[in-house]
């Protein structure tokens, strides 16, 4: 088959297929369309010609690196507008690519998050401790919290600054600027070419932000530079020291910098959403919140997790795992074909075509997961070799996968355990999911309440060992 009779959702005039997109929810909008249309359906947007494909078959084949490459879709060209050749968003093919994919793999390594754990468990506690002083009536904003939660987080492990998020109700100036910036960017992709031209204002608007943005990044480095302890174990360090075995060279100050705007776009985004989503189906399925709690009740006897018992939380990972299954938060990935080529030796693929990859769909094949895709199962993780390995991608393929893997799963494992462990849930709105679309997908105005299981549990260990010596005393 050609591509012109690959299946398509009937076009309107020079809009295309424009109209069947809700623009608050255009990852929503694709899911319906491949409902009706299939695992590999074309769309015609003004510009753009593209394929999108959620079948396990069709992703088996398109995730041979062989045969097809990341491709810098338009949503990540317009990130690259101020995410520059940082990794996520540079080519293969570009010379920054391989460099700092060879500079910041071990830092990213199972093995470097021994070196995270402990301040990724300093910014747990402050979410436990705000959580833990709230009165009966005081409701949480999940997404919220979460957001305040892995922004730190990141600020911490990559560059030994503290956003401190808990401390303030309003945004981090530089959270605004950069939700501004990611927010024009994909507005952007609504817009037809001409309209772009003509929001002058908004470009202006959009400057501004990533200036503001680059400004902090910029003195973070140049700080560092001069501080006369230069190493802090964190991945500003690495990415100043560090050097391509292949090259011998390090990475440029500008380059830096991209990186940097890269990790705190993918540590604020994707990992509180993965949060909320697992608290969310923990609150709608009681037997697996119970099983996860007695798991964490289990493993979590001292006051603060170390490295190994978060390894151990074996089921809270794979709570993880599912909730990714059925909610991906880095919801589509993008290739291109390499050479002409054809898929499942039907569907005629000329080399440049972009194909789309569809994970909320992939993640419900149900050829691939059987018939209750809709639910939520998390021991469909138990055995590592039943998982259907190209039903399942919710952190991209290849050498071009996300590199905070580790990262996001140690920190979102971490932080699930010590909430499971402190508190009981209620879900007082009986909330209905409903899911906001940005770059990422979050539940949207998401709320419930909590009650600390233990109170004892809570205090500072300082304060505990107090009352220890007080008693010893007496
Ligand atoms: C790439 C998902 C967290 C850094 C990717 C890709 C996906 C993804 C699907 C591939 C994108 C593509 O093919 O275009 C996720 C999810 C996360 C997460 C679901 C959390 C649950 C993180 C964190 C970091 C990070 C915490 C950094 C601290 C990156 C980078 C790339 C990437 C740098 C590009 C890698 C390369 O091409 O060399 N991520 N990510 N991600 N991610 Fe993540
Ligand atoms: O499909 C989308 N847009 C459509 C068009 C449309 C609005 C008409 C398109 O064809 O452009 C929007 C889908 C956006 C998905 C981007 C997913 C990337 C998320 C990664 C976020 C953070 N991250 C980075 C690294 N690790 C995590």
């Amino acid at each position: 088959k050609t591509r012109e009779d690959f299946p398509q959702p009937k076009t309107y005039g020079p809009l295309m297929n424009l109209p069947q997109i809700d623009s608050e929810a255009p990852v929503q909008s694709f899911v319906e369309l491949a409902e009706r249309y299939g695992p590999i359906f074309r769309m015609e947007l003004p510009g753009r010609d593209t394929l999108y494909v959620s079948g396990h078959k069709f992703v088996e084949e398109v995730c041979d690196e062989s045969r097809f490459d990341k491709n810098v879709w338009q949503p990540l060209q317009n990130v690259r507008e101020f995410a520059g050749d940082g990794l996520f968003t540079s080519w293969t093919e570009e010379k920054n690519w391989k460099k700092a994919h060879n500079i910041l793999l071990p830092s990213f390594s199972q093995r470097a998050m021994q070196d995270y754990h402990d301040k990724m468990t300093d910014i747990a506690v402050q979410l436990i401790q705000k959580w833990s002083r709230l009165n009966d009536d005081e409701e949480i904003y999940v997404p919220e919290d979460m957001t305040r939660l892995t922004l730190d987080t990141i600020g911490l492990c990559g560059f030994n600054y503290r956003f401190n998020s808990f401390y303030s109700e309003k945004n981090h100036p530089f959270i605004n600027n950069m939700v501004s910036a990611l927010d024009e960017a994909m507005s952007q992709l609504q817009r037809l070419d001409i309209q772009n031209k003509l929001s002058l204002r908004k470009k202006s608007q959009f400057n501004e932000n990533v200036e503001k943005m680059y400004e902090l990044v910029d003195k973070l480095i140049e700080d560092r530079k001069k501080a006369e302890d230069q190493d802090k174990g964190d991945l500003l360090s690495r990415m100043l020291e560090g050097k391509d075995p292949q090259t011998g060279e390090g990475l440029d100050d500008e380059n830096i910098r991209y990186q940097m705007i890269t990790f705190l776009i993918a540590g604020h985004e994707t990992t509180s959403g993965l949060l909320s989503f697992a608290i969310y189906y923990l609150l709608k399925n009681p037997d697996k919140l119970k099983k996860a709690r007695q798991e964490t009740d289990t493993v979590l006897a001292d006051e603060y997790p170390n490295y190994q018992q978060v390894r151990q939380l074996k089921y809270v990972r794979m709570v993880l795992d599912e909730t990714l299954r059925l909610w991906p938060t880095a919801p589509a990935f993008s290739l291109f074909a390499k050479e002409d080529t054809t898929l499942q030796g039907e569907y005629e693929i000329k080399k440049g075509d972009t194909i789309n990859v569809l994970l909320p769909k992939l993640h419900r094949d149900k050829e691939a997961w059987g018939e209750d895709v809709e639910d939520f199962v998390p021991e469909r993780f138990e055995d590592p070799t039943k998982i259907p390995e190209h039903a399942y991608k919710p952190f991209g393929n290849g050498q071009r996968a996300c590199i905070g893997q580790q990262f996001a799963l140690h920190e979102a494992t971490l932080v699930l355990g010590m909430i499971l462990r402190e508190f009981e849930f209620e879900d007082h709105n009986d909330y209905d999911l409903e899911i906001k679309e940005t770059l990422t997908l979050k539940p949207h105005d998401f709320k419930m309440k909590v009650k600390v299981r233990d109170k004892k549990d809570i205090m500072l260990p300082g304060f505990k060992n107090r009352i220890k010596e007080e008693n010893s005393k007496q």
